[in-house]
């Protein structure tokens, strides 16, 4: 499956060669990810790569809102979990011995007031504003670099179409799952997004589930993310608010998030999102079957324009080109017939985006969490994903996990220092640290990008001795064992 990675010397010369050829734009500066786009890109190149962000979306799949609509009308059967069989042993055996049912995933939406069916959005739906409306929309758009105008419009725990393969909704999970933080890292996001995050998170989660939601504020600027966000948040008794002094970057604030953080499970999301139903339990199903597993939900994409929810195509897996670019690639139609995947099974991936995903709490520390050597953002979700991989786990994108995701032209806030400059040095951080001989590769594709000096290599073997040395295979041993797996031998 990881195609992405290569083997032998040849390979690794041919690979050398082709980088040394291809050009990348240092721009960011593109429009906002419509579907139309990603599409056309996918059909020129077969593999849609672009600059490394963490947030890329799948390619987006054209729907008409009325097949949505009756989505939505669906009325799914929802049975509550019962609670886990608890066979106390007879005798001198005292410890209880558990067997643990199932149920089917809980396919929650509350409110806490009936909707408006009527209501701008309701549904997810694409709102078409009057061109009346221009000024007010192009006045506010760079609040966020989306239609915040039209979103404080929209309510904020308005429902979204149930965009999950068909039979997730019967599929079943443990009635002893683990519960989990989720965590949103934030930095003067909009008023109505975040509270929409949330209200998705505390309105289809499974309650016994969602031990809390973690807000990180680093150092947002914005007074009605103080005292109104506080008041507002205080109705909620699972939210919880932690203000960074300075600014952190979003690395270090989820690091911050981690640190108190008291579910099993840690599950990052972005800020402006919305949980689809029946959201977290698969994710949580995959940890609780294989600690290190880590599942990333499917990122649907929220219209920066219209704000509608709008589904994504099937079968798209992470993967990076060098020089360690995110993107997205469909998985083979051979490789999706040879194993009979259904389009409810788990895709693995070589590198998740970075934006969304649940990891075991335990497992994320004996990973070394996030290496602190990198700053702001960029390059770690690089950097987790190899050490996942290396380090005995699995990354896996989970097609009954949906999550809606604004996709933005550009990030809304300034870098610290030079954007660019701040995700190179990341990206060669990761090379340097973990990818051995491959890194030339990165060097290699980055010459027509810019030239940008190696890390100083103070500290980084000592970061890597750290992890690798119990738990931990290299890049070769890695790549070798992911080649012979795929040929059988
Ligand atoms: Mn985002």
């Amino acid at each position: 499956m990881q195609r992405a990675f290569r083997t032998s010397k040849n390979v690794l010369k041919a690979d050398l060669d082709k980088a040394a050829k291809s050009t990348h734009s240092p721009s960011d500066n593109k429009d906002s990810k419509t579907g139309k786009k990603v599409e056309e890109d996918l059909v020129n190149n077969g593999v849609k790569v672009s600059q490394p962000r963490a947030d890329e979306a799948h390619p987006v799949k054209t729907i008409s809102q009325q097949t949505l609509v009756k989505d939505v009308d669906r009325k799914e059967e929802v049975k509550l979990s019962s609670k886990p069989d608890v066979n106390l042993m007879s005798g001198n055996h005292s410890s209880p011995v558990r067997k643990p049912g199932v149920h089917k995933v809980l396919s929650l939406d509350a409110t806490n007031s009936p909707r408006d069916p009527n209501a701008v959005g309701q549904f997810g739906q694409a709102v078409i504003l009057p061109g009346s409306k221009d000024a007010e929309v192009m006045k506010r758009w760079d609040e966020g670099h989306f239609n915040v105008y039209l979103s404080d419009q929209i309510p904020v725990d308005r429902a979204v179409p149930d965009t999950r393969p068909e039979s997730c909704a019967q599929s079943l999970v443990h009635d002893d799952l683990p519960s989990t933080t989720v965590i949103f890292c934030f930095v003067d996001e909009v008023w109505s997004t975040l509270l929409r995050s949330v209200h998705s998170v505390l309105n289809r989660s499974p309650p016994h589930l969602l031990k809390e939601i973690i807000l990180v504020d680093d150092a947002s600027t914005k007074d009605y993310l103080k005292e109104q966000l506080d008041k507002y948040m205080s109705q909620f008794p699972k939210v919880r608010i932690v203000r960074l002094k300075e600014r952190q970057g979003l690395i270090r604030a989820r690091l911050a998030g981690a640190a108190v953080a008291k579910g099993e499970v840690l599950t990052f999301l972005d800020s402006h999102i919305e949980c689809n139903v029946g959201w977290l339990e698969p994710l949580l199903e995959r940890v609780y079957l294989d600690r290190k597993k880590v599942p990333c939900p499917v990122i649907e994409v929220i219209s920066d324009k219209d704000m509608s929810y709008m589904l994504v195509d099937n079968f798209q897996r992470g993967i990076f080109k060098w020089p360690l670019v995110f993107g997205w690639s469909p998985v083979p139609e051979n490789v999706i017939k040879k194993n009979n995947m259904k389009d409810t099974d788990p895709i693995r991936c070589p590198v998740m985006a970075g934006g969304l995903f649940s990891i075991d709490k335990k497992y994320f520390y004996e990973l070394g969490a996030y290496d602190p050597g990198l700053d702001v953002w960029g390059g770690e979700n690089m950097e987790i994903s190899f050490k996942i991989w290396m380090c005995g786990g699995e990354i896996e994108i989970i097609p009954c996990s949906r999550v809606g995701h604004i996709f933005r032209g550009q990030n809304p806030y300034k870098f610290p220092k030079d954007r660019q400059k701040t995700v190179e040095r990341n990206l060669a951080r990761v090379a340097e640290v973990w990818l051995d001989e491959y890194k030339d590769l990165f060097y290699v594709a980055l010459q027509p990008w810019t030239v940008i000096q190696p890390p100083k290599r103070d500290g980084l073997e000592e970061y890597r001795s750290r992890f690798l040395k119990d738990i931990c295979i290299n890049i070769n041993q890695l790549v070798r064992g992911c080649f012979l797996k795929e040929k059988n031998i």
